[in-house]
């Protein structure tokens, strides 16, 4: 997509939103070359530091701004070194006047980028014993569904917007929201799924690097970046700018629920983007750099917690898996027949891998339990595994995309994952899911309209929750790799009973 090429709905997952050419007003940006001279300034400047931009451009810093605050900002270079590295000073005053701004400093290519916001001095406020105490109440929550609902109270309270959400990402970059905070009389938005298309990919990528953004107002019109002759503001990339100027798709899709001001907050698991805190405010509102720096280590904070969190889980399910498959080894030492021992695990079985039904065919004979297709639809399925992948596990979120007679039974069964459990073909072991669409309903408002902006009705929760639907229809849960493991190891040991069987039977029989 080319820089003048105009944003639609089918391109916006190309959006360049990383180099917009403009800023938001509640601050102003300067880029600097090496000698510290200035090549770019946002528009709006000149309200800030006074003269106007024709002034600006080409100055050494030094002439616009004090000794002190020239010597501050040069004192920071040095640490920025590393790539993604941003220096924030607070509380500078820039012109010796008595009016304090704090900054942040970051190199974008070989420019030098200083942003400016008026400092907002909150009387009483400590944002690192604000932290600290957040950190407090979300570290007695158990589990991650508690976590994210104290999370996103902490978040309501340091931040006062009115409503905020944690939208956990699939790995398909839908999402959900998965915890809500919000004022009363705001219709709710937890339990809604949104299609990836809502945060495109390179949103994502983004956010992965830039722990927050905000929207101080989406009305307020974008100061422009203009630069000397010889640089193009146009292609000056502000991904780790606090003033980028945002999406004017997504502006729409704000204006349209009615949202003023907005700020997303990055979770990130293992380095990479798992969800965001999303918040609303009904009119413009802005938050000062120190309580954005507060929220922000706060994301950082929560992301530690979760990230331990979530290995505990998978660290405990995966024991449990094994605890049962340990106590249904002691128990099909037992039985004197393997298709008994087989047969008569099922609950353990569904214990073990999370699962909507179960199919078990061992020896002739087909065990059905809970959700599953029919007997019949079960062993043409098996004939196609046994055909496609003999003796292997074989598993899919999506049945019909592998095994087009699936189409049939999808919503019973969407998902399957097939354990071989005998040298024999056939005898196997099959999980299924069913289809994610049937566990998930419109939770919002059925009573609430949207607006509608310029491009129409897609932009607005309901249709992109419709969006969501149809992209995910024919789909289960995806089978993690802890599914997977615990599956392997399954196969495993069920061969092993079965031989130990076979081995006794034989013996018996000499
Ligand atoms: C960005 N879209 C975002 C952001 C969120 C959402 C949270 C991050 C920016 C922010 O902090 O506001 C989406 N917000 C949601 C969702 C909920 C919510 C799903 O509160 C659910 C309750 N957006 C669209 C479509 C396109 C689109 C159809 O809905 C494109 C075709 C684009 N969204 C879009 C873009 C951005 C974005 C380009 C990046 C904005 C930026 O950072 O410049």
């Amino acid at each position: 997509m080319t820089m003048n090429e105009p944003v639609n709905l089918t391109n916006c997952d190309r959006e360049p939103i990383h180099v917009p050419g403009s800023v938001q007003p509640f601050g102003f940006l300067l880029a600097l070359v090496s000698d510290f001279t200035i090549c770019m300034a946002s528009e709006n400047a000149p309200d800030y530091l006074g003269g106007d931009v024709g002034w600006l451009l080409q100055q050494p810093i030094t002439a616009v701004l004090s000794e002190a605050a020239a010597t501050a900002i040069r004192s920071r270079v040095d640490y920025l070194s590393g790539p993604d590295a941003v220096e924030r000073v607070f509380g500078v005053d820039l012109q010796g006047r008595g009016q304090l701004f704090d900054l942040a400093i970051h190199f974008s290519g070989a420019y030098l980028i200083v942003e400016a916001e008026p400092s907002l001095i909150e009387p009483g406020v400590n944002s690192g014993e604000l932290v600290r105490l957040m950190l407090g109440r979300i570290r007695k929550t158990a589990g991650m569904i508690d976590l994210a609902q104290e999370g996103a109270r902490q978040l309501k309270l340091l931040t006062g917007f009115d409503r905020v959400m944690v939208y956990r990402f699939h790995p398909d970059g839908s999402g959900e929201v998965i915890a809500e905070v919000a004022g009363s009389g705001l219709e709710p938005f937890l339990g809604l799924h949104y299609p990836a298309s809502d945060i495109p990919r390179q949103a994502r990528q983004l956010y992965q690097r830039n722990w927050l953004r905000i929207i101080a107002d989406i009305n307020a019109a974008p100061a422009e970046l203009m630069s000397t002759p010889a640089h193009n503001a146009g292609l000056l990339d502000l991904s780790m700018s606090v003033l980028r100027a945002v999406s004017p798709i997504h502006i729409e899709y704000l204006r349209n629920m009615g949202v003023a001001a907005s700020m997303s907050v990055s979770i990130l698991r293992d380095g990479k983007l798992w969800g965001l805190f999303a918040c609303h405010h009904y009119a413009p509102h802005h938050l000062s750099f120190e309580k954005r720096t507060a929220a922000e280590l706060f994301g950082q904070m929560y992301s530690w917690l979760l990230e331990a969190r979530e290995r505990e889980t998978d660290v405990a399910y995966e024991t449990r898996a094994h605890q049962i498959q340990e106590r249904l080894i002691e128990r099909a030492a037992l039985q004197a027949h393997s298709k008994r021992a087989i047969l008569g695990f099922v609950a353990d079985y569904r214990q073990m891998i999370a699962c909507d039904g179960i199919a078990v065919w061992s020896d002739e004979e087909i065990t059905l339990d809970g959700e599953t297709p029919t007997e019949e639809e079960v062993q043409d399925l098996i004939s196609f595994i046994n055909r496609t992948s003999p003796g292997r596990i074989c598993a899919s979120a999506e049945i019909a995309k592998v095994y087009a007679a699936g189409e049939s039974f999808r919503d019973r069964a969407a998902g399957f994952l097939a354990i071989p459990i005998s040298r024999t073909p056939r005898d196997c072991l099959i999980f299924f899911r069913r289809e994610v669409l049937r566990s998930v309903n419109w939770a919002g408002d059925p009573n609430k309209t949207y607006s509608e902006g310029p491009l129409g009705s897609r932009l607005t929760p309901r249709k992109s929750f419709e969006l969501w639907q149809q992209t995910v229809a024919g789909q289960s849960k995806p089978w993690t790799t802890a599914d997977l493991r615990i599956a392997e190891s399954l196969r495993v040991t069920l061969l092993e009973v079965i031989l130990q069987l076979a081995e006794l039977a034989a013996r018996e029989r000499r």
